[in-house]
């Protein structure tokens, strides 16, 4: 399928593109190995977000939370960037301006080299104080105790993570949709393209002018409003697409 792609409409936008805009979710890094969250292997489909992943649930629950979070960074860590990734990081030197805006926590695209990241939904690798808001670093596998607390005030640790019903950080937020404005051209990878905010950004991209490119195996509720939909893997569309780059480009 992959290989039969016809690319060359696609590659002449990317050639006069001066700003490219990439958001990423989860399905990048299912060829890494990492449960998506919706569909037939999806996270969602064994636990209930509404039992984990708010913070009502944090609340009622923190050694719970804390437990399924244990859990995920223990087979996250364990992963490393598939091509997808690496196209994306390599991207950072083929276009004059790229900017990596991801839904994802598991911090893959950092470990495959890029550096023009926005983190949407934050990072599975920090905890934040839940009193003093203090996020601190943490690559513990498995944590030393759970609840992890704060050595400074004895405070609960939490994921440093957007949990639903949550507000994004209102900069990270208020950047991404000015670079989704001001792109020429934006990928949409990987991602069902529900979760709000974050859904809304390629719109934002569209109404003002950009191309949008979706890579996915399968239709988004996004599929319809896209310039190019192209089905499949992102581990094998974007190595193709970046083979074609580099015959025209000086990448
Ligand atoms: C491949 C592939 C391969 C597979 N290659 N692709 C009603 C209407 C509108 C909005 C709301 C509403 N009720 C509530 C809301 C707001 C809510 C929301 O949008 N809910 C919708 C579900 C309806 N949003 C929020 O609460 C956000 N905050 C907010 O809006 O604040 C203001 C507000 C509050 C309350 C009410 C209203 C407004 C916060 C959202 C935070 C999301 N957090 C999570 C968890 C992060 C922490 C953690 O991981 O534990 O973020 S939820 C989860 O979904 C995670 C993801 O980042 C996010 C998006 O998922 P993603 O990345 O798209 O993954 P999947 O699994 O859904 O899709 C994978 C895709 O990959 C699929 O399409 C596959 O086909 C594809 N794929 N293999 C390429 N090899």
């Amino acid at each position: 399928m992959a290989g039969k792609l016809e690319t060359g409409r696609l590659i002449e936008i990317l050639q006069e593109a001066k700003n490219i805009a990439i958001l990423t979710g989860a399905g990048i890094s299912a060829e890494s190995g990492i449960p998506t969250f919706r569909g037939e292997e999806g996270l969602w489909k064994k636990y209930r977000p509404e039992e984990l992943a708010t913070l009502t649930a944090f609340s009622q629950d923190p050694k719970l939370v804390w437990e399924w979070y244990d859990w995920r960074r223990g087979i996250i860590g364990q992963k490393d960037p598939n091509p997808g990734h690496k196209v994306i990081a390599r991207w950072e030197e083929t276009f004059p301006t790229l900017s990596l805006i991801t839904q994802n926590i598991d911090g893959l695209h950092q470990k495959a080299g890029s550096k023009n990241i926005w983190e949407l939904h934050g990072n599975i690798w920090k905890l934040r104080c839940t009193e003093e808001g203090t996020i601190m670093e943490n690559y513990d596998i498995p944590l030393k105790e759970i609840p992890p607390i704060c050595s400074e005030c004895g405070a609960l640790l939490r994921p440093h993570v957007v949990w639903y019903g949550e507000s994004l950080s209102p900069t990270i937020l208020q950047e991404s949709i000015q670079l989704s404005s001001e792109c020429d051209v934006m990928f949409v990878v990987g991602t069902s393209a529900v979760v709000q905010p974050a859904a809304s950004l390629p719109f934002e991209a569209s109404e003002a002018g950009a191309k949008i490119v979706e890579i996915n195996p399968d239709p988004t509720p996004l599929s319809l409003y896209t310039d190019f939909s192209i089905r499949g893997k992102s581990g094998e569309i974007l190595p193709l697409i970046d083979r074609e780059l580099k015959k025209t480009f000086k990448a």
